[in-house]
């Protein structure tokens, strides 16, 4: 049997793939494994049934088995240790590939997170307007960082790896900021990993959960 994700029933993002059953959904699609979706609306993924899987009331969650787990990067990394085509075999290329892995979601995602939770939750606060450049100028210091180590390389150490997968996948949610393309290298990047046969494979099913849904 295969494998089972959980997905937003309706994700808030309308199909753009910024949620995080996509890169989980990508890791599949590059290592060619096939898997099931299980589709939960806000209010399952506060139920205690679901919490069962996720103690955040999250999604995603990874079902095989007896084995449940949930954070996307977990996801991914336990995929990327079971099939290949996400680590090199190189033990010393496999670690510093899965060094990228927690550098997309420890280091990047942080200040990329806050912007999101600024724009959403905090843009009616008096304080928004004057707190938001400082939240964007804590990004454009990672992403200088960023640009600066991939030069004009197309991954950031050697072959596409799970790292990429991450970093990528943390990077689009910076698309509708504009903060992107001030950083020519970074949006080649996003761009290079978007362009994969796999990523638009799962892109197109994470929107089709979005154009199937009833509207209202
Ligand atoms: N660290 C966890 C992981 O990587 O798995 C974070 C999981 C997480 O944030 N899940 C979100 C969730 O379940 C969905 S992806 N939220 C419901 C809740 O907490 O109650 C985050 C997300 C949501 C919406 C957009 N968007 O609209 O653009 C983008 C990303």
């Amino acid at each position: 049997m295969s494998p089972t994700i959980t997905a937003f029933e309706r994700s808030p993002d309308r199909g753009r793939g910024l949620a995080r059953d996509m890169p989980v959904r990508w890791a599949f699609e590059e290592v060619g494994r096939p898997y099931d979706v299980r589709l939960v609306s806000f209010s399952e993924m506060k139920a205690s049934a679901h919490r069962a899987l996720n103690p955040f009331g999250q999604i995603p969650t990874y079902q095989e088995g007896d084995l449940s787990l949930f954070e996307s990067g977990a996801i991914v990394l336990h995929l990327a240790q079971h099939y290949s085509g996400l680590l090199p075999s190189d033990a010393n290329a496999r670690a510093r590939a899965i060094t990228w892995m927690f550098a997309a979601v420890s280091t990047m995602e942080p200040p990329i997170v806050d912007l999101g939770t600024a724009v959403i939750i905090e843009r009616n606060e008096s304080w928004y307007e004057q707190r938001l450049p400082m939240v964007k100028d804590r990004i454009r210091h990672r992403l200088r960082e960023l640009s600066a180590h991939l030069g004009e390389a197309d991954w950031l150490d050697g072959t596409f790896s799970a790292g990429d997968l991450l970093m990528v996948s943390v990077l689009r949610r910076l698309h509708a900021s504009g903060l992107l393309k001030e950083y020519q290298n970074l949006s080649a990047y996003v761009a290079r990993g978007e362009a994969r046969p796999a990523f638009r494979r799962a892109f197109a099913a994470q929107l089709a959960v979005f154009t199937a849904a009833p509207t209202g």
